[in-house]
């Protein structure tokens, strides 16, 4: 048993008197110490860069300058809050407010965040990612209230709207001679900008500035409008019929957002956009070609399993029906499926499908009809009907499932089969989708492919193709990270096949982690992201689908940490 007693040497000034040393449990074994520092799932946890106010300080607790307060906040939101909660009311991460803190003491705490926990909570002390004056900060943050960041309602909204290019100033068609259907908007994270970048040529058509580290894009109906949304809640409105293709409108929706989707329903086509946010914990429907603000709806509310209040669930994965004028809104910390039915936005109908705790990520069938989430920390993917807007299924996978939007294609024996590969083994689950055709197979995991390891966060197939493509971008080895691996869909009993795409890019400096294959319109070409530090070289590196041999290598200074990449036609058609 150790104590840990350390006396205050606090590089900030700030003399904290924790009341007694308190006696915490045995120091985790280097083993495992070494087990949770390389646990992928503890690499990736969501940041939150949020403004919040200082609270009043708490009678008997530490008390924080402003800037000592305004520096904890910051490391809060970016290292601690996707787990415990914005409001410390816990999510994934054990709730952390000055009740449990108190009783838990000062050195119990500085201990925990030094060391972790084999449960999951990062070694921060040990890993070198806080020094200890910032966990001193960090525990004396803790012992006060939470900061409560503030709300966005309409007027924020309203007071962030900008349209750029008037609706009747834009082009009544294309002006420009670009293959749009082949055009591909990349992730440049970092710099907070999307390129563009032409299928055909791998040149960059154009960068275009967009909000902090840029989340994911997606593409209206008709293909003419392009939807960018930051981490920080800005949705660029892209008009790619202008020449050459720019923001055309502007909004911020919240301060936290991941998620934005356009509505495809017959006759619905580019009216309606929609983003969902971190914080606040709603969701916004805006018009499809300006971002004029709608409709803004709370998801706070109850749980689906203990039925308790959250006041802070996100909304995760957002994604359009084709069965119905609905948005399938997933959130994340209720666990509820929101069928948001935009056809009335008055008389507002929502069905909310009780699914499975944590859902993030997830993507259609090959049909467009059922829709497959990963509720992640449950090691379950959900199905949800999207026709009848009922629960289908929840499936139990392998340990963190994280699909991006999953891999449709036929299994030679079991029929239509959607995939995903996991975050925390090395397993990619292959489920059936078909109960008309091949009823036995429906809404099991049929097989169990093994890949070369966890950390896998994208899969991808193409209907004209015969691969199934795995990354493995936060596996701790890594050559495996800056590898990827493809399996013959026609014998995939054969194993699997490692590409070093890493080692494909030319690129000698930083980890090269290989993140998320997208296809080319064709389906001949698989592109792969090697994302490096900001200050490094990155590329991204096209594999020829048939040969699975390297095609070119894209490199510019301009491409600073690409990561998502989505092909227009493919997104705009939900290919996956
Ligand atoms: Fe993502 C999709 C949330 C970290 C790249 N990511 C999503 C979606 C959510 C989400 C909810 C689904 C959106 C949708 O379909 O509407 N991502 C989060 C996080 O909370 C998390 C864990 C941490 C954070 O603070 O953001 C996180 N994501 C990352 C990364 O570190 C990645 C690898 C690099 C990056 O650019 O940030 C990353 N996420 C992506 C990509 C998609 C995505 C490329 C879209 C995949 C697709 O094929 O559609």
């Amino acid at each position: 048993m150790k104590t840990f007693l350390r006396a205050s040497a606090f590089g900030m000034g700030l003399a904290i008197a924790f009341s007694g040393a308190v006696a915490v449990a045995d120091e985790p074994s280097s083993e495992k110490l070494k087990t949770h520092e390389t646990t992928p799932g503890g690499q990736y946890q969501p940041s939150l860069d949020l403004p919040a106010g200082q609270p009043g300080a708490k009678p008997g607790a530490p008390v924080l300058t402003a800037e000592q307060f305004t520096q904890a906040n910051r490391i809060y939101f970016e290292r601690c809050a996707g787990c415990h909660g914005v409001l410390r009311k816990g999510a994934t991460g054990k709730p952390l407010t000055t009740d449990i803190t108190t009783e838990l003491g000062g050195e119990y705490i500085k201990a925990f965040i030094t060391y972790g926990s084999p449960a999951g909570m990062p070694n921060w002390g040990t890993s070198g990612d806080l020094s200890e004056a910032e966990i001193e900060l960090m525990t004396a943050y803790l012992l006060n209230d939470p900061a409560t960041p503030p709300e966005w309602g309409m007027k924020e909204m309203e007071g962030t709207w900008k349209i750029v290019v008037p609706v009747d100033k834009r082009p009544k068609k294309r002006a420009n001679k670009l293959d749009l259907d082949n055009l591909f908007s990349v992730t440049l994270r970092d710099a907070g900008q999307i390129a563009l970048i032409d299928g055909e040529s791998k040149k960059i058509v154009s960068v275009i500035d967009t909000g902090y580290a840029v989340h994911i894009s997606r593409v209206s109906a008709s293909g003419r409008y392009l939807y960018v949304i930051g981490r920080d809640a800005r949705i660029n409105l892209i008009d790619l019929y202008m020449d050459p293709p720019q923001t055309v409108a502007e909004i911020k929706v919240g301060l936290e957002a991941r998620s934005v989707e356009t509505s495809k329903f017959k006759g619905w086509e580019d009216k309606y956009a929609i983003a969902g946010s971190y914080w606040p914990p709603q969701y916004v429907i805006m018009d499809g070609d300006t971002l004029k603000p709608q409709k803004v709806v709370s998801t706070r509310g109850m749980t689906v399993d203990t039925q308790e209040y959250h006041p802070e669930p996100r909304v995760a994965a957002i994604v359009a029906s084709h069965y119905r004028p609905e948005f399938i809104v997933n959130v994340k910390e209720t666990g509820n499926v929101l069928m948001v039915d935009y056809s009335d936005l008055n008389n507002l109908k929502v069905t909310t499908i009780g699914a499975e705790r944590f859902l993030h990520d997830g993507g259609f069938d090959s049909t467009g009809r059922y829709f497959l989430v990963a509720a992640n920390a449950r090691n379950t993917i959900a199905v949800v009907d999207t026709k009848e807007d009922k629960l289908t299924a929840l499936i139990k996978t392998g340990a963190t499932p994280h699909p991006g939007r999953g891999a449709n294609f036929v299994h030679p024996k079991f029929g239509p089969v959607w995939a995903t590969s996991h975050l925390g083994d090395e397993t990619i689950a292959l489920i059936g989708t078909d109960p008309a055709k091949h009823k036995d197979s429906a809404w099991k995991v049929v097989q169990s492919l093994e890949g070369q390891g966890g950390g896998s966060l994208f899969i991808k197939t193409h209907p004209k193709s015969t691969n199934l493509w795995v990354d493995t971008p936060l596996n701790p080895e890594a050559e495996i990270s800056s590898s990827v691996v493809v399996f013959d869909i026609k014998n995939l009993d054969k194993g699997y096949e490692v590409i070093p795409i890493g080692e494909l890019s030319g690129i000698s400096e930083g980890v090269r982690r290989v993140v998320q294959g997208e296809y080319n319109k064709a389906g001949t070409e698989v592109w792969f992201s090697v994302w490096n530090g900001k200050t490094q070289e990155s590329a991204i590196v096209v594999i020829d689908d048939r040969t699975r041999k390297l095609k070119a290598v894209i490199k510019d200074k301009r491409l600073v940490t690409p990561t998502g990449k989505f092909n227009v036609y493919n997104t705009q058609h939900d290919v996956y």
